[in-house]
């Protein structure tokens, strides 16, 4: 057995040292900058501080540092210059002849290998590395407290300048200090830091973590003119997050007396939590959160952990104090308007994509819910007025909520009004619903073809622009502001989940109509999934179908054949051909391709074609019940939120498939 898989095993290219150089030098990183922080503007330039900042600012989260000064100087450089414990200096294992020092500023990626801050912030624009901003400037001056003793070395656009040298003693100090000036080749001559940005990023670092003093300096020469950025600051904020929430929001005046601010450990020693809420009478609100101090503009974990702790903690305050009302409140009515500052600091933090601006590490909902919900019961309970005045501000958000809603609906009710069509919408002319279709196509091409084959009287068609959202993993807003999704909608007229009614609906048959591949099964398989959810009721009465046109046209002597798939194809071909005839075999690219009449003939006419009736188990039922549960399960694993479970489902079946249509 085991000769055999000796025999077979692959063989593995060993990389030689050189070979690692070549793959990881900075020389794609000048080649292509936008890929390593997002273009070569403005914004991209302050990234590169952004970068220096946040090294320095993990070494104080990590509990290193609590020192970092910025500087803007004169000659458009800047330093930023912290007391932690100083970027070691020692050979470094893995490179001979090189310091660790040189090995973290000139290969991508090697900052937090070897024994970096617990908190460091993996990835993004931000933690791409210091080696990227050194590849990125043509001057960048480090020198380094350490052990005593004085180091400093020079680079230019990624490469040493000078060997690193011992310069002097450092006694008493340790600490890490990186001057660098932006290369005119990648940002352009023109290119200058703009000091309020940078003043402001130095700012909110110095809210966001209580235990940090950030001294700015800038160079008056730097400033242009009316510019009010202090030319010097000490930025420290005994009271972090709640000093940050007082500078947003000013003195407008806020439903609730005192904010609700707090900090608290997360269980398991799992990290910190600190935030800060208020809710301003203008309900003009804002929610910031970060993690390890970077913000996270796309929210995440943390944030739904933080919104369930504090419309929990109101519900059962409500409940409680018996106000029946309570129970009709969302997080949308309490939360929605609120000024909101959050903050975690967390190990190994996961984030969404290519931007990495969402955090998703799951564990962080659970501990910032509990850590925070405690702190919140308590603070509504302990000043009585403030919580019910509160209350009263949410309660009455609801029930406004409820009569918008309300009124909606009763003007679409109302007869005289017009029914709203959409446009795209090729409606069929027979009034009543019986009999009738509509066919959902995939395209505007395939919908020409579509609205020419059909029975006007009869069938009615819907072009779709492209891939429609996947309804299972957006947020209902996303769902209701999708285009193609209202369209739909409107056109079935039934309405979606509790306002479903079938007596609304306007067509009998719901008749899904995509190309023969991969991308048109991928649209149906979410247009399925839209139903599910949404009309579950319009499934589980038999309205929805899948349409099913041919992949093949065969041609064999004179005569028009269509095939299926693969299978129909070598039926029809054993069928029909016949010794002397040559068949001639064309494969569809997609239903546009089709002509109206084929199209007509082979898909849409009633008497040719072949439907799918959709099906899922009834929930209706007893014996319907468990199966209907586990079909919304899938359903859910495999359309929801977490691409981890598609993609291990469609990867453990791919094994199957012998013939990928790629
Ligand atoms: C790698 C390892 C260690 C610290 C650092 C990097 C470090 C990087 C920067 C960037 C700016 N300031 C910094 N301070 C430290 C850990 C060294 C040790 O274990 O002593």
């Amino acid at each position: 057995m085991s000769d055999l898989f000796e025999s077979t095993a692959p063989v593995i290219k060993e990389y030689s040292a050189q070979d690692i150089e070549v793959l990881e030098g900075l020389e794609p990183v000048r080649h292509r900058p936008g890929m390593y922080i997002g273009g070569v503007d403005e914004q991209a330039l302050h990234h590169l501080v952004a970068e220096i900042l946040d090294n320095s600012m993990d070494e104080a989260v990590a509990g290193f540092a609590n020192h970092i000064e910025v500087r803007v100087n004169a000659d458009g450089s800047v330093s930023i210059i912290d007391n932690g414990r100083g970027i070691p200096v020692d050979p470094h294992p893995k490179y001979p002849g090189k310091s660790a020092l040189e090995v973290i500023l000139t290969v991508l990626h090697s900052g937090g290998k070897f024994g970096g801050g617990a908190y460091k912030v993996s990835g993004g624009l931000h933690g791409v590395g210091l080696s990227v901003v050194n590849a990125l400037s043509d001057r960048l001056v480090v020198e380094i407290a350490r052990d005593k003793k004085l180091y400093r070395q020079e680079y230019s656009r990624g490469k040493p300048l000078t060997a690193l040298e011992q310069i002097g003693n450092a006694p008493n100090r340790r600490g890490t200090s990186i001057t660098f000036h932006p290369d005119a080749e990648i940002f352009g001559a023109n290119s200058t830091f703009n000091p309020n940005k940078i003043y402001r990023m130095a700012r909110s670092k110095a809210f966001l973590f209580k235990g940090i003093k950030i001294l700015w300096k800038c160079a008056p020469e730097v400033l242009s003119e009316g510019d009010t950025t202090p030319l010097e600051s000490e930025l420290i904020f005994p009271n972090g997050l709640s000093d940050f929430l007082n500078y947003q929001v000013g003195n407008r005046t806020t439903i609730n007396r005192k904010s609700f601010t707090g900090d608290a450990e997360l269980a398991n020693d799992e990290g910190r939590v600190e935030w800060a809420i208020t809710w301003p009478e203008d309900e003009n609100g804002f929610c910031y959160s970060y993690c390890n101090t970077v913000i996270t503009p796309q929210g995440g974990t943390h944030e739904m952990g933080f919104k369930s702790a504090l419309i929990r903690g109101l519900k059962e305050y409500g409940e409680m104090a018996n106000v029946k009302k309570a129970a009709g409140i969302t997080a949308e009515d309490f939360l929605s308007d609120a000024c909101i500052m959050l903050s975690v600091f967390i190990r190994d933090p996961q984030f969404q994509g290519q931007t990495k601006d969402k955090l998703t590490s799951a564990k962080a909902v659970r501990l910032v819910e509990q850590a925070v919900k405690d702190s919140f019961d308590h603070w509504l309970t302990s000043d009585v007025e403030n919580a019910s005045a509160l209350l009263d501000y949410v309660i009455e958000r609801a029930e406004s909520r409820r009569k918008k809603k309300e009124e909606k609906a009763q003007t679409r009710k109302t007869p005289t009004k017009k029914l709203r069509l959409p446009g795209k919408l090729a409606d069929c002319s027979q009034a009543a619903a019986e009999n009738t279709e509509i066919f959902i196509v995939e395209g505007d091409s395939a919908g020409g073809s579509a609205k020419m084959g059909r029975d006007r009287v009869t069938q009615a068609i819907l072009p779709l622009r492209g891939k429609i959202l996947n309804v299972a993993s957006a947020s209902l807003d996303k769902i209701t502001q999708n285009q193609e999704i209202k369209d739909m909608i409107e056109a079935l007229g039934c309405g979606v989940k509790d306002h479903y009614n079938e007596d609304n609906l306007r067509y009998e048959k719901i008749i899904i109509m995509t190309d023969a591949d991969v991308d048109g099964a991928h649209i149906a398989s979410l247009l399925m999934t839209f139903f599910y959810q949404q009309m579950p009721k319009l499934i589980e009465n038999g309205h929805l179908y899948i349409a099913t046109p041919p992949l093949y046209k065969i041609v064999v002597g004179g005569n028009n054949y269509y095939a299926q798939d693969d299978e129909d194809k070598d039926r029809i071909l054993k069928k029909v051909f016949k010794g002397n005839q040559k068949p001639d075999i064309s494969r569809f690219k997609g239903l546009g391709e089709m002509s109206a009449q084929q199209l007509k003939e082979t898909t849409m006419d009633k008497k040719n074609r072949t439907l799918l009736k959709v099906m899922v188990p009834s929930a209706a039922t007893e014996e319907g019940k468990e199966e209907a549960f586990e079909t919304r399960r899938q359903v859910e694993r495999l359309m929801g939120k977490n691409p981890e479970l598609r993609f291990k489902f469609i990867i453990e079946r791919a094994k199957f498939v012998d013939d990928l249509d790629i």
